[in-house]
């Protein structure tokens, strides 16, 4: 028997599991990030586990999904709409992959691979090829019917073309928002003082799930299929997923370029590992990937468990939300005196490393979320992008919750005096950032100004990290980049845990970047709102930096892609005097490039070429080559889709070189690439 406690424990999570399906499924307004909503859930899994006489007829646990809204129609699925089991490690995959063999009574097998789209599960019903019935998945067998609202999402055939169209398909997949949409449907809302998405996923059923079928139509959805109900009404009949999904695309709906197969436990994770890296570069979010296994029949043999299938699982990326608390807010101040506002936070496990601070991005921004000292946020940590404060969680705050006699600290608002050097701070009307009009004096700055200098894409002066730039501007041994090549020996050696081994190979890195190309001095200048691309942009299109100074901002709009802002900010650059003596310094110093004829980008033999590169090359770095490429026009990207020109392949190529051999794309090795650029 258990005792009260545990009765209690299980009481509470189901209520707690229970109002957050409310919010997120009915209301489309949760509260708390997507993980710990599921740690929640694994935790009243494991306690009915372990005393299966607490589980009740209604437990979260016992159900598939959210429940219907009543304000749409019911729409009874007839094969259920099951959700996946989740893997969240290597070794659960393996174990995966180890009950398929062990299912089947095969030594390896072939797995579907796709991404693991953060949308809305929806089912799509087609009788003689016309789009007659559109369904969420609602609680697994009865969802709510969305036709009226899926007939607005522009990629979903209302009619299938091509040949072989069944009377009858059902079609599973999602739908979701993709996020270069989801960004500009934000500006929308902003624009007309309406409330701003969360995310994309929750802009998505916002969208999906409106009684007006007209506001759904203004709102950027698309649907990408994953699957058919019934395969056996397909003819011919197809024999493995992938191939479903070519007849599907065929038929006229869009599905993931991601897709590939991979054969056995070591290609599932090399998918995992492909994706993971890929996945910022993705035109949608997505929380993992999903494998299937390829061969249908295989797939009817391995058959279900109670709420998912035994064939396919998700393996999901490290969770990219969780809770935690505000200890303080600060204001740091940027390379061109942007404040910013951040949080320091009780240190809190997301995206795969601990996270102790998180941008606020801006004042407004701030004073919009209305997050302050003491409460509870949820921090968002997604790929390399510097951790955010995604929303505060205001049931938890002091004063409004159970601690009411915690003190309720004020709103957010920026000092009217830089912190770091006392100069004033600025706003213009249109630009939400507000500056320390200090400059260079403002040792915060100057010390940025440095860093950004000597970063890899920049100069790449190894070993110059923010510990030692801190001391050479505290110390006033370096004002200007110009000073670091004006150090000795002893002032580097003089510093505060500094060996003399390390500052020696300081200057051999100083001296070594003397050596550099045009692009990456333009860059290293820190020209406000010139970018790694637009310096080689500015580089391949002026050819000499001499060119470059001289122009007009006239001139400086016919480099593509320099627009009316950025020629400002580049000729405000070389308008200002201390700007000029620091570039004589500098090439008095002996910093030199290569320099050539001004000459226009369209002239540039690779200009439009799409390339993409994957494994390891012999001999060239996977930077030096994307740097060769873009020096004569071309393009590099991560993934492979019908747009690519040319895939380099090097040792031990993944995913991508199987999905550019589909797509018939000219693969190139390293000499190739070489004799191509040469030409
Ligand atoms: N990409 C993808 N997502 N997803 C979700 N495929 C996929 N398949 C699913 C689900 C629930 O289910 C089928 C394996 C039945």
């Amino acid at each position: 028997m258990s005792d009260s406690s545990l009765v209690e424990q299980a009481k509470d999570l189901r209520a707690a599991l229970l109002q957050h399906d409310y919010l997120y499924y009915v209301l489309d307004a949760p509260t708390v990030p997507d993980a710990e909503y599921d740690r929640l859930f694994r935790q009243l899994q494991v306690l009915e586990a372990e005393h299966p006489e607490l589980q009740t007829p209604d437990s979260p646990t016992q159900r598939i999904g959210g429940r219907p809204l009543p304000a749409f129609g019911q729409v009874n699925h007839t094969v259920p709409m099951l959700s996946l089991n989740n893997a969240f490690s290597l070794d659960e995959v393996t174990a995966f992959d180890r009950r398929c063999r062990e299912g089947l009574d095969e030594p390896a097998i072939d797995y579907a691979c796709e991404p693991k789209f953060d949308g809305l599960a929806i089912s799509l019903r087609y009788e003689n090829g016309l789009f007659v019935q559109g369904a969420t998945r609602g609680d697994g067998t009865v969802g709510e019917d969305v036709t009226q609202n899926l007939r607005t999402v522009r990629n979903i055939p209302l009619r299938l073309v091509g040949k072989d169209i069944p009377p009858r398909l059902d079609v599973r997949g999602e739908v979701l928002m993709l996020r270069a949409d989801f960004a500009q449907l934000n500006v929308r809302q902003r624009a007309r003082g309406e409330k701003e998405f969360v995310n994309p996923r929750n802009a998505a059923a916002g969208s999906l799930r409106q009684l007006d079928a007209k506001i759904t139509a203004q709102r950027p959805l698309r649907f990408f299929a994953y699957g058919v109900v019934d395969v056996t009404a397909v003819s011919p009949a197809p024999t493995f997923h992938d191939e479903m999904m070519n007849r599907l695309a065929s038929w006229g709906f869009t599905v993931a370029a991601e897709r590939a197969v991979m054969r056995g436990a070591a290609g599932l994770a090399a998918y995992y590992a492909e994706m993971a890296a890929a996945r910022m570069q993705l035109p949608y979010d997505i929380d993992g990937v999903v494998y299937k296994v390829n061969d249908l029949d295989d797939q009817v043999q391995l058959g279900f468990v109670s709420r998912a299938p035994r064939f396919a699982i998700a393996h999901k990326f490290p969770a990219q939300e969780a809770l935690t608390t505000v200890e303080a807010i600060e204001v740091q101040v940027g390379r061109t005196g942007a404040l910013t506002p951040v949080a320091r936070l009780a240190a809190v496990f997301v995206g795969g490393v601990t996270v102790t601070n998180a941008t606020l991005h801006n004042e407004a921004e701030a004073q919009r979320k209305d997050v302050r000292v003491g409460d509870t946020v949820s921090v968002r940590r997604a790929g390399d992008v510097i951790p955010e404060v995604v929303a505060v969680i205001l049931e938890k705050r002091p004063m409004l919750g159970e601690h009411s006699d915690a003190p309720l600290h004020p709103p957010f608002a920026l000092p009217k005096y830089c912190p770091v050097c006392g100069s004033a701070v600025e706003k213009l009307e249109d630009e939400a950032i507000a500056r320390c009009i200090g400059g260079l004096f403002c040792p915060a700055q100057r010390k940025q100004a440095l860093r950004h200098f000597a970063s890899r894409r920049a100069m790449d002066i190894d070993g110059l990290g923010e510990k030692i730039v801190e001391q050479l501007v505290d110390n006033a041994i370096v004002k200007t980049p110009a000073d670091l090549y004006k150090m000795g020996l002893t002032s580097l050696a003089n510093l505060q845990r500094m060996a003399e081994k390390s500052a020696t190979n300081i200057l051999a890195a100083i001296e070594k970047s003397k050596h550099t190309t045009l692009a990456r001095f333009i860059f290293a200048l820190g020209i406000r709102n010139v970018g790694e691309a637009t310096a080689k942009d500015l580089s391949r299109y002026f050819g000499n930096l001499d060119a470059l100074m001289r122009a007009s901002e006239d001139q400086l709009q016919q480099v593509p892609d320099v627009g009316p802002v950025v020629a400002a900010s580049i000729a405000h650059f070389f308008a200002e005097r201390h700007n000029i003596e620091v570039i004589e310094q500098l090439r008095a110093a002996g910093v030199q490039w290569l320099e050539s004829e001004p000459m226009a980008l369209t002239v540039a033999p690779l200009v439009g070429k799409a390339f993409v590169l994957t494994g390891t090359l012999p001999t060239l770095s996977r930077e030096a080559a994307k740097e060769m490429i873009e020096a004569q026009g071309g393009k590099v990207t991560g993934s492979v889709s019908s747009k690519t020109d040319y895939v380099v392949v090097g040792e031990d190529a993944g995913s991508k070189l199987v999905k550019a051999q589909e797509l018939g794309i000219t693969l190139l090795n390293e000499n190739q690439l070489k004799e191509l650029l040469a030409q």
